[in-house]
């Protein structure tokens, strides 16, 4: 039986990872927006699928109904369904797996807090510096990488590239959002942005 999917999101990098990875194997799925500009993030029936109140949550209604909530479990879960979403080999299963949990632990946070103190009404340099500093490591890494490999996990499009690709290009994306010149510094990483964006998934999920 192919799985049909609930899909409680927004149009924001950690929601679009999930819209990606859904487009990317064709999944029947229905999207439910949840409005976290208004707040809809905490009410009681959303919590019942994210306890902490945030985006994204996925409902599985496979054999029996799953309900996950973290980009990073709900990417899992789905490979778990879609191998070819993890890769072919076992080395790449365990880069995708390593890449992933990188962007889970430190990309997504890291520009999260860059975008946190760049947006602020009050002004905070020190912080925004520090910050920023994190975030081009992080873009080093991934060129760094990059320039070894088409993909985060080697010649195969994996969840790792679907966890990173909406931290780095997609327009709500803090980098873009505070023009963040990864393109210009960041050779591969513009090669494999523009690589991606180049697929459906992609194309349709980055607005
Ligand atoms: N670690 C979580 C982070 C999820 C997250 O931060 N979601 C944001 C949108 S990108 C959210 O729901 N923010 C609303 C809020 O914090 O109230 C994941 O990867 O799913």
């Amino acid at each position: 039986m192919q799985p049909t999917f609930d899909l409680y999101s927004w149009n924001t990098p950690n929601g679009q990872k999930i819209v990606i990875a859904l487009e990317e194997v064709a999944a029947k799925y229905e999207y439910h927006p949840i409005d976290i500009r208004n707040g809809q993030q905490h009410t009681p029936e959303f919590k019942a699928l994210s306890p902490d109140g945030k985006i994204p949550a996925l409902v599985s209604h496979g054999e029996t109904k799953i309900s996950l909530f973290e980009s990073g479990a709900i990417l899992f879960h789905l490979a778990q369904l879609y191998p070819v979403l993890m890769g072919s080999t076992p080395e790449e299963h365990a880069r995708a797996s390593s890449w992933t949990f990188w962007q889970v632990g430190q990309l997504g946070p890291l520009a999260g807090q860059f975008g946190r103190f760049s947006g602020a009404d009050e002004p905070n340099p020190g912080a925004i510096e520090h910050f920023e500093q994190l975030v081009w490591r992080c873009l080093k890494l991934m060129d760094k990488q990059l320039s070894k490999s088409t993909y985060l996990a080697g010649d195969i499009f994996t969840i790792a590239d679907i966890a990173c690709i909406p931290w780095v290009a997609s327009n709500q994306s803090y980098l873009q959002v505070y023009g963040v010149p990864w393109r210009q510094h960041c050779p591969a990483l513009n090669r494999w942005a523009n690589t991606l964006q180049e697929r459906p998934s992609v194309k349709n999920s980055l607005k």
